[in-house]
């Protein structure tokens, strides 16, 4: 099964308007919420000589009803802050739990190679956001929370190079049994590293889980894995092929050539809206409907 594109031009891109977000608007986290889809997206300044600049992200939000036109707020919502933020904010995946919103996002300090974290953000409407903090104080990145807790405990998605790995907890901040969950597969589109896209979507079969592959070439591409719905740490299906490679012009070159890259996914219509960046310039989305990712799902295990 592949994405299909639902337009051909980015449903978001940069705006010279804006300063904050002239040169690049990307990897947006996605929560739906009273009939609207939220995206909490990426977004850098373009430099006085038209360069990529500092390259410093801050996000910015957008809502939209039908999944494709978005409204932006001309302003940021959440901006760096801190020596550990100092060279920006990125990649947000966004869960509502408990009637409160979580963005796990990067704290990119840039101080030296590996000078980034996964940090910890909440908020009551997605406009205001509380800082709680660096989650996991190590080089990590690509996480997210589970939308509900499993078994009785909550669940983290994180990567710990090259794999993606799961954690979980009892009060969302003390993380126990870290544990790989997939590996990256020699030869593969995904050889080289992997990380989640969006938080898992609870589904009938099990927990979908949308996620990225590098290979040795540093292409970007998207894939598709089933998770236990009783118990996430079981890998019941991955595609062997990727769901989404780079093809369209703006997705071969921007900033970064040759990149796909989900931060997050909407349902709406009965199938999977995958809001992803090009090139780490642009947003377009990608949808495919649950009953055919049911039906090959349930062919491939047998189910
Ligand atoms: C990854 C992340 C993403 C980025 C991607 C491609 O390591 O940093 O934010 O989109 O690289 O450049």
């Amino acid at each position: 099964m592949e994405l299909w594109r639902l337009t051909e031009d980015p449903i978001i891109a940069p705006d010279p308007a804006h300063p904050w977000e002239s040169a690049a608007v990307f990897n947006a986290g996605v929560v739906q919420h009273e009939g609207r889809v939220y995206l909490l997206y990426r977004a850098c300044e373009r430099a006085s000589d038209g360069s990529q600049g500092p390259y410093i992200s801050r996000l910015g939000l957008a809502q939209s009803r039908d999944g494709v036109h978005f409204n932006r707020l001309p302003d940021p919502v959440f901006e760096p802050q801190g020596e550990w933020e100092q060279r920006g904010v990125e990649d947000p995946r966004i869960v509502a739990l408990n009637g409160t919103f979580y963005a796990l996002y990067t704290a990119f300090g840039g101080r030296h190679d590996q000078d980034y974290r996964i940090a910890l953000a909440s908020s009551p409407d997605l406009y205001h956001w509380h800082r709680h903090g660096v989650l996991l104080d190590e080089p990590n990145k690509d996480a997210s929370f589970f939308p509900r807790q499993v078994g009785g405990w909550y669940w983290l998605l994180h990567r710990r190079e090259p794999h993606i790995w799961i954690a979980r907890s009892q009060d969302l901040s003390h993380w126990t049994d870290h544990r790989v969950l997939m590996e990256t597969r020699s030869a593969s589109w995904d050889s080289k590293k992997i990380g989640i896209a969006g938080p898992p979507v609870e589904t009938e079969a099990g927990w979908l889980l949308i996620y990225h592959g590098v290979d040795s070439q540093m292409v970007y591409r998207l894939g598709i894995a089933l998770l236990d719905r009783d118990d996430p740490t079981r890998v019941r299906f991955r595609q062997l092929a990727p769901i989404l490679e780079p093809r369209l012009s703006w997705e071969l070159s921007g900033w970064v050539p040759n990149v796909v890259f989900s931060c997050g996914q909407a349902v709406l219509d009965e199938a999977l809206y995958v809001y992803y960046a090009g090139a780490d310039r642009a947003i377009g989305v990608g949808t495919l409907s649950l009953s055919q990712i049911q039906a090959e799902v349930s062919l491939a295990i047998g189910a």
